[in-house]
C-alpha cells in the first residue's frame, strides 16, 4: 500500500492565513483519481495533508508546537478546527473526482505520552482500507499526556500509518520538484541526512514543525522507500515511478 502526503505549502497559500491553493489541490485530486481508478482499488491508499496556512499560523498564535502544549480549549478549537476546515476542502475535491475518500481525525484517535512519544491506533485505518476507501488523515493537535495538547505533523502520521500499516511506499509531495541542492537542482537520492545536511535550510515561512530538514530526517527513519516530488509528479509516483528525490 501507499502513504501520499500532501504538503501542507502545496495545496494552500502557506503565507496568507487560511487559504487554499485551489488550482493545485484540483490538480492532485485529479491525479490521484486517475491511478486510483486505473488500480481499480486493488492497491490500498492512504493520504494525509499537512496544515500550510490552515494550522501554522493558529498553532503559533497560541504558542502550540509539537512539545510545547496547551489546555486552552480555545486553542484546540482554533488549530484543530482550521485542520478540519482544510481536511473538509481535500475531501471535497477528492469527492467531486470520484475517489472514495473519507476523514480520520488524528486528535480523536491518537495521544502522546509524558516522553511525546505518539501512539496512533491504525484499527480504522486498515479497516477502512479493506472495505474500499481512501482514509484521509492530517496534522492535528493530540492528547499529550502532563502538556495538554501538541502538534502532531503530517509527516510524523506518515511514518507511524506507514510502519503500523508496512507501507510498500511513502510519498511527499511538495512544492518544490525534491531535494533541492544549492545550485537548485534535486538531489536525485538521500541516504543519510549529513549528506544534505548543509543544503536543508529551515522554512520560512510560519511552519511549526520543522520544514525540510525534519521531513527528510523523518522519512530516512522508515523502512520504506520514500519519494519527495512536486505536485506535477504526484501522477508518476502513483503509478509507480521514483520522481524527484528518493530518500532511502
Ligand atoms: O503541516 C501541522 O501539520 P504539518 C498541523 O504536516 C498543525 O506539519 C496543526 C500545525
Amino acid at each position: 500500500m501507499i502513504v501520499l502526503k500532501l504538503g501542507g505549502s502545496a495545496i494552500t497559500d502557506k503565507d496568507r492565513p487560511e487559504t487554499l491553493d485551489g488550482a493545485a489541490l484540483e490538480e492532485a485530486a485529479a491525479a490521484i483519481a486517475v491511478t486510483h481508478a486505473a488500480k481499480e482499488r486493488d492497491e490500498g491508499l492512504v493520504i494525509v495533508h499537512g496544515g500550510g496556512s490552515f494550522g501554522h499560523h493558529n498553532a503559533s498564535e497560541h504558542g502550540v508546537t509539537t512539545t510545547e502544549g496547551s489546555h486552552d480549549t480555545a486553542a484546540v478549537f482554533d488549530i484543530h478546527g482550521a485542520m478540519t476546515t482544510l481536511n473538509q476542502f481535500v475531501l471535497t475535491r477528492l469527492a467531486e473526482h470520484d475517489v472514495p475518500a473519507v476523514p480520520v481525525h488524528p486528535f480523536s484517535a491518537a495521544h502522546r505520552d509524558t516522553d511525546g512519544d505518539l501512539t496512533l491506533p491504525t484499527g480504522q485505518v486498515e479497516t477502512l482500507l479493506e472495505e474500499g476507501f481512501v482514509p484521509v488523515l492530517h496534522g492535528d493537535l493530540v492528547a499529550h499526556a502532563g502538556a495538554g495538547v501538541t502538534v502532531v505533523s503530517g509527516d510524523e502520521l506518515v511514518t507511524a500509518l506507514a510502519t503500523a500499516l508496512e507501507a510498500d511506499r511513502v510519498g511527499l509531495c511538495s512544492t518544490v520538484p525534491g531535494v533541492l541542492d544549492d545550485d537548485d537542482a534535486v538531489i536525485e537520492q538521500i541516504t543519510a541526512f549529513d549528506d544534505v545536511a548543509s543544503v536543508l535550510g529551515e522554512s520560512e515561512s510560519t511552519d511549526v514543525t520543522g520544514g525540510m530538514a525534519a521531513k527528510v530526517q523523518t522519512l530516512l527513519e522508515l523502512e520504506a522507500s520514500a519519494s519527495i516530488f512536486g505536485l506535477a509528479d504526484i501522477k508518476a509516483f502513483l503509478e509507480g515511478g521514483e520522481p524527484g528525490t528518493t530518500v532511502d
